[in-house]
C-alpha cells in the first residue's frame, strides 16, 4: 500500500510568557493542518524584530537548516505568532524562499478550518477570512513588485499600468467579500428561521455545548442525542465548524442540543470576525456546557476555562446558565470537580461521553433547570395504553399507579405537557392535566 508523505513544516515557536508553554498546542494545529513537524523546533524568546519578527541569530539558523535539506523538501516554515504582510515579505526576502511559504498563526488555522469545511457555511467563511487577509498583502506585493520593476527601468514613471493593477485587484477583493457575505447573510438566517421554528413549536429546552477545540464537545452532543446522525469527531482540532442541532433525550426529558465551534486562545482577529457569527450561535441556547478536558494537566485545565469563559464576553457574553462539563475522566483526572465549583462558583460534574458515562450530567442539568412536574389522571379505558406509549416517548414519568379505575402519572418536562397532548390527538377523552410545580417563572 503506497501511503501518501505528509508535507513537512519546521515550526518556530516564540515564547512569550516563560510560565505558560503552548507548543504543544502549537505543534497539534501544524499536525491539524496536515504537516509532519520537521524534528527540529526552534523557540525564540520575545519578538526580536519588527521587520522580520524573528531574531537574525534564528533568521541564520534557519538559513542553515535550509541549506543542508536542499534537496529534501521542507514545504513550510511556520511561526506561532502572526506577522504583518511587511514581516511576510521582509521573511521570504530574507531567508530567500518562494512567496507564501513562511505560514504564520493566521495561515496555520485558517488552513485547518479549510481542511475541515465541510459544510457551505464553513467554505465560505474561510474564503471570506482568506480574502480579508489577501488584501494587504497582495497590495503590498504589487507595490512591491513595481517598485523593482521601476528601479530596473531606471526609477521613471508615476500612475503606471501597476497601480491600475492595484486597483482592479483591490476592487475585485472588495467585490467578492461582499457577495460571500451576501451568501452568508442567507445561510445563517435560513438557519435561525429553522432554529427559532423549531424551538417555538415545541416550547423545548436548547442546550449549548462550548469549549475549547477537542474538549469532546461533539462525543457529548452523541452521546446524548437521539439522533443515529452523529456528528464527526475526531483528535484534530477543529474538526466542527457548523453548529450543529440535535434533538436530545436526558432520561426521558426532551431538549435540542446544539454542538458549536472550539474555542482557543487568542484566535487570529480576521478569523475571529469572520467567524463571529458562528462562534455566537453557540450562546444563544437557554443552557451553556462548557466543555474542558480533565485528563490534561490541572495548569491547563485552569487556562482553557478561564479562555472560554473571557471568549464567551468577548463575543457578546450570556446570561445563560452555565455548567462545566469536564470530560474524558476515563483517560484519568487531574483536578476535582469541588475545585473548580470553588474557583469558578459554577456548578461542575466530570463525565465520559465516549463510554456514554453521563449520567451525573443529566442529573446535574436538572437541578439547574429544573423541569416542571404535571400530574396527569384519566379513567381506566383501553384507550390509556396508547396515552402510556405517548407519554413514555414523549417525557419522563414518574409515581404511576392505576387505582379505583384511575390512572394516574407524574410528568416531568420543559415542555407544555398540556398542549403537547392535546395535540398528538391520541384520546376521545380527555384527561386532567395539572401543573404541580412550575419552575420556569
Ligand atoms: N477517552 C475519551 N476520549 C474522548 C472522550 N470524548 C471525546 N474523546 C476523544 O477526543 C477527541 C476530540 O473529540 P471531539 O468530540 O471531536 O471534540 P470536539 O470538542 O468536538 O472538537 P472540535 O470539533 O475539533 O472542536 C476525539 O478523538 C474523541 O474520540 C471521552 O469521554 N473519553
Ligand atoms: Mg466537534
Amino acid at each position: 500500500m503506497k501511503v501518501e508523505k505528509r508535507p513537512v513544516a519546521v515550526a518556530i515557536y516564540i515564547v512569550h510568557d516563560e510560565s505558560s508553554d503552548n507548543s504543544a498546542e502549537f505543534l497539534g494545529l501544524i499536525h491539524s493542518a496536515g504537516y509532519t513537524n520537521h524534528p527540529k523546533i526552534f523557540r525564540q524568546h520575545g519578538l526580536a524584530s519588527s521587520k522580520w519578527l524573528l531574531s537574525e541569530g534564528t533568521i541564520q539558523e534557519l538559513s542553515l537548516l535550509l541549506e543542508v535539506h536542499e534537496d529534501q523538501d521542507i514545504n513550510a516554515i511556520v511561526l506561532s505568532d502572526e506577522m504583518s504582510p511587511k514581516q511576510a515579505l521582509g521573511l521570504e526576502e530574507a531567508l530567500n524562499i518562494e512567496a507564501g511559504k513562511v505560514i504564520d498563526k493566521f495561515e496555520l488555522i485558517l488552513k485547518v478550518f479549510e481542511a475541515h469545511s465541510i459544510t457551505e457555511e464553513s467554505r465560505l467563511r474561510c474564503q471570506l477570512a482568506r480574502m480579508r487577509r489577501e488584501l494587504p498583502l497582495q497590495k503590498l506585493r504589487l507595490l512591491h513588485k513595481m517598485g523593482s520593476e521601476r528601479k530596473a527601468a531606471g526609477g521613471i514613471g508615476g500612475r503606471g499600468p501597476g497601480i491600475s493593477k492595484i486597483d482592479v485587484f483591490v476592487k475585485a477583493n472588495r467585490k467578492q467579500q461582499a457577495t460571500v457575505e451576501k451568501k452568508l447573510t442567507r445561510i445563517r438566517s435560513r438557519r435561525e428561521l429553522q432554529r427559532r421554528l423549531r424551538q417555538k413549536d415545541e416550547n423545548i429546552l436548547s442546550i449549548s455545548v462550548l469549549g475549547y477545540t477537542s474538549a469532546g464537545k461533539s462525543t457529548l452532543v452523541n452521546s446524548m442525542a437521539q439522533s443515529s446522525k452523529l456528528i464527526p469527531t475526531d483528535s484534530s482540532m477543529f474538526t466542527t465548524l457548523s453548529p450543529q442541532t440535535r434533538r436530545g433525550s436526558l432520561s426521558g426529558l426532551r431538549c435540542l442540543l446544539t454542538d458549536t465551534v472550539g474555542f482557543i486562545e487568542d484566535l487570529p482577529e480576521i478569523l475571529r470576525e469572520s467567524f463571529l457569527s458562528t462562534l455566537e450561535e453557540g450562546l444563544i441556547g437557554d443552557l451553556l456546557l462548557l466543555c474542558v478536558d480533565i485528563s490534561e494537566s490541572k495548569s491547563f485545565i485552569l487556562k482553557k476555562l478561564k479562555s472560554v469563559l473571557s471568549s464567551i464576553e468577548n463575543i457578546g457574553g450570556s446570561s445563560s446558565r452555565r455548567i462545566v462539563v469536564l470530560t474524558k475522566k476515563d483517560l484519568g483526572i487531574s483536578i476535582t470537580t469541588s475545585e473548580i465549583k470553588e474557583q469558578f462558583k459554577l456548578p461542575a460534574v466530570a463525565v465520559s461521553a465516549a463510554t456514554n458515562d453521563v449520567e451525573a450530567l443529566i442529573d446535574e442539568i436538572k437541578v439547574v433547570y429544573r423541569p416542571n412536574r404535571w400530574q396527569i389522571k384519566i379513567k381506566e379505558s383501553p384507550e390509556v395504553l396508547s396515552l402510556r406509549s405517548f407519554l413514555f416517548d414523549e417525557f419522563a414519568i414518574e409515581n404511576e399507579s392505576f387505582k379505583d379505575g384511575i390512572y394516574q402519572a407524574e410528568i416531568l418536562s420543559w415542555r407544555n405537557v398540556m398542549s403537547l397532548i392535546k395535540r398528538a390527538k391520541i384520546l376521545h377523552l380527555s384527561p386532567q392535566i395539572k401543573l404541580l410545580t412550575n419552575t420556569s417563572s
